[in-house]
């Protein structure tokens, strides 16, 4: 058989919840991440690093920043000479205009139309992974199995938060059962704490995908992909299970092989950056073998001043990114984006900084995300006292990390 040809479709309408405030203005997707990342670029990448090059990005909600960041970063990447375009669903008024991924697909079917695929690959854009999709799209081919889930296993009281899969008894490369975000589920015979997730990747042949979402756009259905269109094809004995377990993705260590995290909610939010600065990173973002892209260029290098004598202007266990300057301030177990200010005798500790904070002379921050551009005046503190950060309006996690909203000052 020829080369099929196969078109990338990233679901990256999603309004994300539960990271507020950190989507209150800006799609989950477009969540920074990583100090110089956003969501997006880790499935981005993955695909332009499985060699798929034509690619769509369907947005909804709030998408203006990320428009602009994949059209900044992606659509215009001569370095790429891919083809990247986000595809705004149609906007549609009223209480109608929020419809489910499986509806963000049905709306843009004029897509197949253009690029005629043989194949789709679909997948979501809120999961930090690496993997090689071609190596899917090939047992997806071999299988004969018009739709094809990923799968990997996750612990078993996440169950409610994901697609849970049963293979077949025989077929190891088929899916029995699926149940989307059930109540709970029992674990796999082989390791009862866990069970198999969907990871919410999908290969499609393309005819099979045009028409289920077209049927389904007529049913009183939630128009899910992960609650409507992988039902209806495992309901048909149709759907093939991937195994990520798997996927080989070149440089990857014996850590990160197989790392994959959903990062839907603040505390796996924070979680995974504490992944990116394990001392033998969890998660590495320096293999070059599979680069992670983004949009950052013409900054200037991270900057570190000596400050004062009782406390040098210093970094440890931290991923710093340029266009910081730390001067006379320290920061310990933290991963701080571009443009960021630590001035004296300041202390930021096991945090996630956005671009363009200020934390001032004498101001503490510990175990706290700050949004974009806030300002921690000088003496101020974050995280230190939560009942105090809660009736300034910050959100305190479960996992007990203080987060402050995108341009907020934290006074004294
Ligand atoms: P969820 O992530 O909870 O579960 P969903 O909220 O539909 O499912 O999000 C999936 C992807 O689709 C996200 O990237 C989201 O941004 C996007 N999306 C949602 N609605 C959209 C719309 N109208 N337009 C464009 N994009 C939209 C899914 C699967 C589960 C699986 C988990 C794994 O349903 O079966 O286990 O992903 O994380």
């Amino acid at each position: 058989m020829a080369k099929p040809r196969v078109l990338a479709i990233i679901l990256a309408g999603g309004e994300g919840k539960r990271l507020m405030p950190l989507t209150a203005e800006r799609a989950k997707p477009a969540v920074p991440f990583g100090g110089i990342y956003r969501l997006v670029d880790f499935a981005l990448s993955n695909l332009v690093n499985s060699g798929y090059l034509r690619v769509v990005v369907l947005t909804q909600y709030k998408s203006h920043s990320l428009d602009r960041h994949i059209t900044k970063t992606w659509r215009m990447s001569t370095l790429l000479g891919n083809y990247v375009a986000p595809v705004p669903a149609q906007q549609r008024m009223g209480k109608n205009w929020f419809l489910g991924s499986a509806d963000a697909i049905y709306q843009s079917l004029n897509l197949l139309d253009d690029e005629k695929p043989d194949i789709v690959v679909i997948c979501g854009a809120d999961n930090i992974y690496r993997m090689d999709f071609s190596q899917m799209v090939d047992q997806h081919i071999d299988s004969g199995f018009p739709m094809t889930v990923a799968g990997i296993r996750q612990p078993r009281e996440l169950a409610n938060q994901f697609g849970i899969i049963q293979a077949d008894a025989d077929n190891p490369h088929k899916i029995a059962e699926f149940l989307e975000k059930p109540e709970s589920a029992e674990g796999l015979a082989d390791s009862p704490n866990e069970v198999l997730a969907s990871m919410g990747n999908y290969v499609i042949n393309a005819d099979a995908l045009r028409e289920a979402v077209t049927q389904d756009a007529d049913a009183d259905t939630a128009h899910d992909m992960g609650g409507n269109i992988v039902p209806y094809f495992v309901g048909q004995g149709a759907a093939g299970l991937y195994d990520f377990t798997f996927n080989e993705v070149p440089g990857s260590n014996e850590r990160d092989r197989n790392y994959w995290r959903d990062v839907g909610t603040l505390d796996a939010f924070y979680e995974s950056h504490q992944d990116l600065i394990a001392v033998t990173p969890v998660f590495n973002l320096y293999n070059d073998q599979w680069p992670v892209y983004t949009g950052y260029t013409g900054l200037p290098p991270a900057k570190f001043v000596y400050g004062h004598r009782e406390r040098l202007g210093h970094a440890l266990d931290s991923i710093i990114s340029p266009g910081v300057i730390i001067s006379g301030g320290e920061v310990l177990g933290s991963v701080v984006s571009p443009h960021v200010r630590v001035n004296s005798w300041s202390s930021v500790r096991e945090s996630v900084v956005f671009d363009n904070v200020n934390v001032g002379r004498n101001a503490t921050v510990v175990r706290a995300i700050l949004d974009k551009n806030v300002v921690v005046e000088e003496g101020a503190h974050v995280g230190v006292d939560h009942e105090y950060d809660r009736a300034r309006g910050f959100t305190v996690t479960e996992g007990g990390i203080t987060v402050v909203p995108k341009g907020w000052r934290v006074t004294r």
